[in-house]
């Protein structure tokens, strides 16, 4: 059967208003770009008319400019899960015009096939390669791609020709099986490999196939700067120190790292500390300075659900396939995240809070507690099941007019329970085995910016004697503050 090649434009007239669309790809590498932006277009023009359109959509994580972006400025959403960090789509979901349920990346694919949410009727994936017999091979990122194309009525593929089919063999395709007769996943390695390289589909699935060269829309990193230097060197510190206290194993454990600048400038830090042994990663997105590492031997090999690096580095890897290829796997989101196996495997996580608390409650979605930022990301699925959780902040926001660590996080994504380490410019407060007031006391010593540690102490002299201390009319007075004045240094605790 040939394969129904046509314009984005055409592929989009097959998605209908109303319809639950299931994005490949995670983060900006490997999502779909031409027949998003297609959608865009119809449901703007639609909408002129005065006719109603608007899709559900789920994704592996965030997309590029071209998905979201564009959906989210055409009001196009119903509904969104998961990540998504598209300044216009937030603005959509804090508007409450989309509907956005922010979810632990492992659980969708399993969520979906237990039917709790809406199925995907239609999947959109982009390949770099696709066969007349149904086999689709995904680019940089992986995401849910596979459940999206067992699950929905019709495919549509966007083969981007820019990414080339020799990418093949890089990916390790999977879906478990559902309760009650689930086994264990056979990944016991950091590097295991237990699926297939393709995503096998019902040929007469694949409705439309959209042919592209757009290229990822992965943005670049800011260079390191010195207090990110001094976060990621904290970290390097701390895992040396573990090592030579003998808690760590000699041979070292695979780690795990969020997203963003602060992550990628700690994973700089940890390659150039010579006390730490090569390594290999068990991670969701592999980033930029994993590929210099690896090419410099600090890393030993990555296991990922995408590679979110800029255009440079993508194009390093498909020069180098066969030196890469032997050296990453990318796998579905419900594996590289999968909490069987970061507990086994023993990872060392590493994610970013946007707020901590004095007793280790991380807030990493929420702005002052209401506004949506990105989402929970994996960040969860890793820190509840890793060997050690370690969370990195900058002490403060907006210079200095935001503490990062407050009396009481405004929202809670990890609790005090899951959170083992806390680490800032500042310093590095090991919070394990330590009761709330003296991990109150370690983080205020340790992690807080000299000019809130004052205040941080103040507000524990105006807490009652208990367990966990807390004055429940001061807790968000700096929160309070910052809304009112703009600046929580203004603070003051005279209740
Ligand atoms: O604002 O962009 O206006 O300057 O938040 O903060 O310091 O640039 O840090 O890019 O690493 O993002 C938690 C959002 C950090 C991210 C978060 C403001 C700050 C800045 C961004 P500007 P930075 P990063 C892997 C695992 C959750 C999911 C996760 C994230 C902006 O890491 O989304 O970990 N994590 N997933 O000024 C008000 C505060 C603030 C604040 C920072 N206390 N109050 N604003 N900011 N602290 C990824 C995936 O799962 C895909």
């Amino acid at each position: 059967m040939a394969l129904p090649f046509m314009s984005a434009a055409e592929a989009a007239e097959v998605v209908k208003n109303g319809d639950v669309v299931g994005m490949g790809g995670f983060t900006p590498a490997g999502a779909p770009k031409e027949v998003p932006t297609a959608i865009a277009h119809k449901a703007q023009s639609l909408h002129e008319r005065g006719e109603e359109f608007k899709i559900g959509v789920y994704t592996g994580a965030s997309t590029g400019d071209s998905c979201d972006g564009e959906l989210a400025r055409a009001h196009a959403i119903s509904f969104r899960s998961p990540y998504q960090s598209s300044k216009d789509l937030r603005n959509e979901l804090n508007a409450q015009e989309t509907h956005y349920f922010d979810m632990h990346l492992s659980e969708i694919a399993q969520d979906l096939r237990y039917g709790f949410m809406p199925r995907p009727n239609v999947a959109i994936i982009e390949a770099c390669q696709v066969t007349e017999d149904g086999e689709i091979v995904p680019t940089a990122g992986v995401g849910n791609a596979p459940t999206f194309c067992r699950m929905a009525d019709i495919i549509i593929v966007e083969l981007n020709e820019a990414m080339p089919a020799t990418m093949r063999g890089m990916h390790d395709i999977y879906e478990p099986a559902d309760p009650p007769v689930r086994r264990e996943i056979p990944i016991y390695h950091v590097s295991d490999r237990i699926g297939a390289d393709c995503i096998k589909v019902d040929p007469k699935k694949i409705v439309a196939v959209v042919r592209t060269h757009r290229p990822n829309e992965v943005g670049k990193f800011t260079e390191p700067d010195e207090t990110t230097m001094r976060i990621g060197n904290n970290v390097a510190l701390f895992l040396e120190t573990e090592m030579k206290e003998g808690r760590m194993p000699k041979s070292f454990l695979p780690i795990q790292s969020g997203v963003g600048n602060i992550a990628n400038a700690v994973l700089g830090a940890l390659g150039e500390n010579k006390d730490i042994p090569p390594f290999e990663m068990y991670t969701e997105v592999i980033q930029d300075s994993v590929i210099g590492l690896m090419k410099e031997g600090r890393v030993k090999f990555a296991s990922g659900c995408s590679l979110t690096i800029g255009a440079d580095k993508l194009q390093d890897i498909l020069d180098h396939m066969d030196f890469f290829r032997s050296k990453i796997v990318l796998r579905p989101q419900e594996l590289s995240n999968n909490p069987e196996v970061a507990r086994r495997l023993g990872l060392i996580t590493i994610n970013t809070a946007i707020e901590a608390d004095i007793y280790g409650n991380i807030n990493s979605t929420h702005i002052c507690g209401t506004k949506m930022m990105n989402g929970i990301g994996g960040s969860g699925d890793f820190t509840r099941n890793a060997y050690v959780s370690i969370y990195t902040t900058p002490s403060v926001a907006k210079d200095g007019a935001i503490s990062s660590i407050v009396p009481m996080v405004s929202h809670v994504d990890h609790s005090e329970h899951s959170v083992k380490v806390l680490i800032t410019e500042q310093g590095i407060a090991d919070l394990r085995g330590k009761s709330p007031i003296q991990r109150a006391e370690t983080i205020i010593e340790n992690c807080v910016h000299p000019m809130y540690k004052e205040m941080m102490r103040d507000y524990l002299n105006h807490c009652k004697k208990a367990h966990t201390p807390h004055n429940l009319s001061l807790a968000f007075a700096m929160h309070e503050e910052l809304l009112k004045s703009g600046d929580m240094r203004n603070t003051k605790f005279d209740k």
